[in-house]
């Protein structure tokens, strides 16, 4: 155990033999693991592409995952990308967004506002919603100044943001609205896709999303000249073989990734299920743990589970979640910390203004508390019973709630709770 903290604590509990004896994971459990379709479903695919010699530049594949996925997503306009960050680039240079100021978030992966600087825009760092870890729109209307040209909002392991409020607001002020909608593949809000709301979504489809084309992504336009704009924008900027129309850059996706993208969507909606019943179950072992917070559910809202993040309170859990993560590592399960350290403290931002933590206090003290636990397709129950009943065990051997007839029984039969 690497903390002094963590040493008492499996002191208390008999030692550290005995409890990593009964908890230790055979094999690494990571965050998350992509759900790899059959190999020889993939080779099926390789066939074709090598019998075609069509390797990139909008071929059969690429046209075939378009459809299905606009398809699958209920929406209308959509391009591939080669990556998220790229199609990102590539909104706000189609919504004219390369100057001034944009209104966004600190609570994010650092790609969301490194395309802000790449695109010579200033970001302004709004503090978020202590309930759905989204920017605030309240407190974006009181940011907002003569030199904001957009909102740049992000919907947080794929819980939507207050689209109407944020809508609203963009419309009074006439600013350009644009998701970050990397974690939000197939979430809706009642019968609409979020992917409808703003001028632009960008979807990511790396390898560590929901939905996985290797390395990928998408936009999603609100109208079809948006959508031609985008594509000749991702391909140099070319419209036809004698003209070029912008400068534009290389945001294509290939054949490959679009084999496995139509792969993975036949299986999108079985692995979507696998995870609510995953997140269900840590709920349910977690509830009543003291310190330790999840987030529900939104009424009315379809997710795609992508993410559990739960909040740990270091006086009420009695232990930092530093501590946490490090004792879990001890346990062969790697949690993450999304989204610590905020965007806004990297160097590069860290001196701006709205960068001061005073001014983001929600979106401090949440990312001071943070931790992914692990959630995949492929996880059984099983394990993530075991990791609640590690953090439980923890929670509890600080004094602060006794459990101990909770302390270590042998994990249950690994068939009997396979999802
Ligand atoms: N906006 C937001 C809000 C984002 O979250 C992201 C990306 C973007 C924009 C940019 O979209 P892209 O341009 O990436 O399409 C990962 C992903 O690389 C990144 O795509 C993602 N967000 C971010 C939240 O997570 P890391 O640095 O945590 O990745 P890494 O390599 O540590 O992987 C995490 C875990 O996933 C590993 O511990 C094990 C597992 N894994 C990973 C890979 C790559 C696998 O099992 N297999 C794999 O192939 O950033």
């Amino acid at each position: 155990m690497k903390t002094p903290k963590a040493e008492q604590i499996v002191k208390r509990h008999g030692g550290r033999e005995s409890l990593l004896k009964t908890y230790r994971q055979k094999e690494p459990v990571m965050v998350t693991r992509p759900t790899m379709p059959q190999l020889a479903e993939y080779v099926r695919y390789l066939d074709g592409i090598w019998r075609r010699c069509w390797l990139t530049n909008d071929g059969e594949l690429h046209r075939q995952l378009e459809a299905e996925l606009a398809l699958y997503l209920g929406i209308e306009h959509l391009s591939l990308f080669c990556n998220g960050a790229t199609a990102l680039l590539v909104a706000l240079q189609a919504l004219g967004v390369n100057g001034g100021e944009v209104i966004t978030t600190p609570f994010t992966f650092p790609a969301t506002t490194h395309v802000l600087h790449w695109n010579r825009v200033q970001p302004v760092f709004c503090d978020i919603e202590p309930d759905t870890f989204n920017i605030d729109p309240e407190r974006v209307e009181r940011l907002i100044g003569p030199d904001t040209c957009a909102i740049l909002a992000v919907h947080v392991y794929g819980n939507p943001c207050n689209v109407e409020r944020l809508e609203e607001i963009a419309h009074r002020h006439h600013l350009v609205l644009i998701y970050d909608a990397a974690h939000a593949f197939g979430v809706r809000l009642g019968d609409r896709s979020v992917l409808e709301f703003g001028h632009m979504s960008m979807l990511s489809f790396h390898a560590t999303k929901v939905f996985s084309t290797i390395e990928g992504g998408a936009l999603v336009s609100q109208s079809d000249a948006d959508r031609r704009r985008v594509n000749c924008l991702k391909n140099f900027g070319i419209a036809n073989e004698e003209s070029v129309i912008g400068p534009g850059i290389n945001g294509k996706m290939n054949e490959f990734q679009a084999a496995f993208g139509l792969l993975q969507l036949k299986t999108a909606d079985t692995d979507i299920e696998r995870r609510r019943l995953l997140v269900k179950r840590y709920r349910e072992c977690l509830r009543g743990v003291p310190g330790i917070r999840v987030l529900n559910d939104i009424p009315g809202v379809r997710h795609n589970y992508g993410y559990f993040p739960i909040l740990v309170d270091t006086e009420t859990y009695g232990m930092s979640r530093d501590d946490l993560y490090c004792v879990l590592r001890e346990f062969n399960i790697f949690t993450r910390k999304y989204f610590y350290p905020l965007v806004s403290h990297a160097p590069c931002y860290a001196g701006l203004p709205s960068a001061a933590p005073a001014k983001l206090p929600v979106a401090e003290k949440t990312a001071s508390q943070v931790l992914c636990l692990p959630v995949f397709g492929t996880l059984s129950l099983q394990t993530v019973e075991v990791i609640a009943r590690i953090i439980r065990l923890l929670g509890s051997a600080h004094g602060l709630s006794d459990h101990r007839d909770d302390v270590i029984h042998a994990p249950r039969d690994p068939a009997a709770s396979r999802v």
